[in-house]
């Protein structure tokens, strides 16, 4: 009796092993083929938010070439500069912003064949003293990006420089491909100093031509940086003329309460635009894409993606 009972035992046991692992090897496939199914519906939402993205980047520039169709200047209150909110899609959401790069300073400009652009150098001196930065740092910008070594004098920084800092590093000697980059530059180690000029300045590469700052959708602080006679009494006119009445053309800006007297440069100056920045957001399921394009326009209305960078700019 005794053995027949011990034989029951084990045999139930065994039957319990068997359950057992055959239970741990059902779980263990189950789990994986749920990471599967979760990895592959993952990867499906990240290209289906690309597309919408890219599908974004064609209709903003639709926007734009209907805009030269219906307008030959640039101002804030045409279609491409409104803010729409996110516009449902199948899964999720899309939105999408366009920002005039000639509402802003382009940084690279500041060097023409190696030299400085004295327009640019002028505006950028005037930014950086109305916003209050303590040494100016146009000299070191240029360095960073002519493309010899040469030190300007007294305030410039080539290699020596930054090869003796804690951290060394190299000159690019090149234009700046994001304005982040200023970070790296002599006078904006310092966080404070790259805040407060940053909202006012714009890197990208041209082919060739300056980007003019369009009067029509400049910020007060670059209208400000245009003449050091520049008050904000002024500028406050010549915004609130603006939103009433965009001007026309550069005569028209000049002639506007004897700016032609203030203004002593008005070269790179205009009242409509070329390059854009777009800004795509797409939210679908898990995935949350951002995408930064800029858009060229020529004269023509035709448009092209000059750049196309995803999540930081
Ligand atoms: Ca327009
Ligand atoms: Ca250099």
């Amino acid at each position: 009796m005794t053995s027949i009972t011990q034989q029951r035992g084990v045999a139930i046991i065994t039957a319990l092993l068997i359950v057992t692992i055959a239970t741990t090897i059902s779980i263990t496939i189950s789990t994986r083929l749920q990471l599967d199914v979760q990895r592959t519906s993952n990867l499906i939402a990240q290209d289906q938010a690309y597309l919408y993205l890219l599908a974004a980047e064609e209709w903003s520039q639709r926007i734009l070439r209907q805009d030269k169709k219906d307008s030959r200047t640039d101002d804030l209150s045409e279609p491409w500069a409104f803010q729409v909110p996110p516009l449902p899609v199948d899964g999720g959401s899309i939105q999408g912003t366009l920002t005039d790069l000639h509402s802003c300073i382009n940084i690279n400009t500041l060097v023409r064949n190696g030299a400085f652009n004295e327009t640019t150098k002028k505006r950028l001196s005037q930014l950086f003293r109305i916003q209050g930065l303590k040494n100016d740092p146009t000299q070191a910008i240029k360095d960073w990006i002519d493309a010899d070594l040469d030190t300007s004098n007294p305030d410039g920084a080539e290699d020596g420089y930054y090869l003796n800092l804690e951290v060394p590093y190299r000159t690019a000697n090149t234009p700046l491909y994001s304005i982040s980059e200023l970070r790296l530059i002599k006078g904006f180690e310092d966080n404070k100093a790259f805040q407060l000029v940053a909202p006012y300045l714009c890197a990208f590469t041209t082919d060739g031509s300056d980007t003019a700052i369009n009067v029509n959708t400049a910020s007060s602080e670059v209208l400000q940086s245009l003449s050091n006679d520049m008050t904000k009494d002024l500028v406050t006119k010549i915004i609130e003329r603006r939103d009433d009445k965009p001007f026309t053309d550069i005569k028209d800006f000049t002639g506007f309460s004897k700016l032609g007297t203030i203004i002593k440069d008005i070269a790179n100056l205009s009242v409509n635009s070329n390059y854009f920045l777009l800004r795509t957001q797409a939210r679908i399921g898990p995935a949350n894409k951002v995408m930064y394009s800029v858009i060229f326009r020529d004269s023509s209305g035709k448009t092209e993606v000059r750049s196309r960078t995803l999540r930081t700019l």
